[in-house]
């Protein structure tokens, strides 16, 4: 089964404080011929130009908002909107998870109806005031509901603020108490990772079908939502998480609704851990694309053999599935 995908780099990384997401993307497109030869094909629209990393940018007031350069999100927010498209689902590349901002924000704009689903370790639900640490990163989703007014104050260019009841986490395993609070005050659907080892993932897969099948989706998918032992080359590691094979049984569950419109895929950092280590975590990540888009392929997982000095090779990679 041949599927075509859109593709629309935003490796931005001012977020958080590691250098080498603005690479992501070109890392990611080094993939593409050995991806076509599982079925999956890329229409390449290219990079939103990225901030320059400012290991300073550190945001721990509204005033410190400043520090970003928010056009860079504005472009890549109109860019998003016009490639949302009710025929070919758009794969948004990271960058780190504030990219949200403008790829969810365009989401819930284009299909106001349509449900979010956030696979990560962490909320990214805190205001500037409440972050410990002042990652930009920790925050998308406090301007995207537009907590305590942060949207509409600051980010008047996001046309609509996400309907609570429209979003579902999973995979939740590291959580501030003051986010913690405003999942539970907003009702927000929420699959902890604890969830998953209670409940089993075909328990929780088969939920998050039910309750969204047949309304537009966008999944916004954290790397760092897998178990650092599968995936390390990821920024905020933190222990335990979904295994590979979890993710392979929700990527074939999620596939039964035929509204999958966007898919955002961040915290991938080609910097970080030994060339294998890195093309591991790309490999995790493009087989959940292959799970959701292909899963009627029964070729197996793409083993790394291949011929050309453009392809990567994975001989050496230890497959857990
Ligand atoms: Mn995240």
């Amino acid at each position: 089964m041949e599927t075509l995908i859109n593709f629309s780099g935003i490796g931005f990384e001012v977020g958080q404080s590691k250098r080498g997401l603005i690479h992501s993307t070109e890392n990611a497109r080094s993939f593409f011929p050995a991806l076509r030869d599982i079925g999956l094909n890329f229409n390449d629209f290219g990079d939103v130009p990225a901030q320059d990393h400012n290991s300073q940018i550190k945001v721990f007031s509204e005033s410190d908002l400043v520090k970003i350069e928010w056009e860079k999100y504005k472009h890549a927010y109109g860019k998003t909107l016009s490639l949302l498209n009710d025929t070919i689902p758009l794969l948004n590349w990271g960058g780190d998870h504030s990219i949200a901002i403008s790829t969810v924000g365009a989401f819930s704009c284009q299909y106001p109806d349509g449900f979010v689903l956030w696979i990560d370790a962490h909320a990214d639900l805190n205001l500037p005031r409440k972050s410990l640490t002042g990652n930009f990163h920790g925050m998308p989703l406090s301007v995207l509901l537009n907590l305590e007014g942060i949207a509409t104050e600051h980010f008047k260019w996001l046309r609509n603020i996400l309907d609570p009841k429209k979003l579902i986490y999973l995979g939740l395993r590291d959580v501030d108490s003051y986010e913690l609070s405003i999942i539970e005050s907003l009702g927000i659907k929420t699959f902890f990772y604890e969830d998953i080892l209670n409940l089993g993932i075909n328990n929780i897969a088969e939920e998050i079908l039910k309750i969204t099948n047949g309304y537009p989706l966008h999944i916004s998918f954290d790397i760092d939502s897998i178990d650092p032992s599968f995936a390390p080359s990821t920024g905020v590691q933190v222990e335990k998480g979904l295994t590979p094979n979890d993710l392979n049984i929700l990527g074939e569950q999620l596939s039964r609704n035929s509204r999958i419109q966007s898919i955002d895929i961040v915290e991938v950092n080609p910097s970080l851990g030994t060339t294998a280590q890195v093309d591991q975590t790309y490999l995790i990540a493009f087989n959940f694309l292959r799970s959701i888009f292909n899963n009627n392929n029964s070729g197996g997982i793409y083993d790394g053999v291949g011929e050309g000095n453009q392809r990567k090779q994975f001989s050496e990679i230890e497959w857990f599935f």
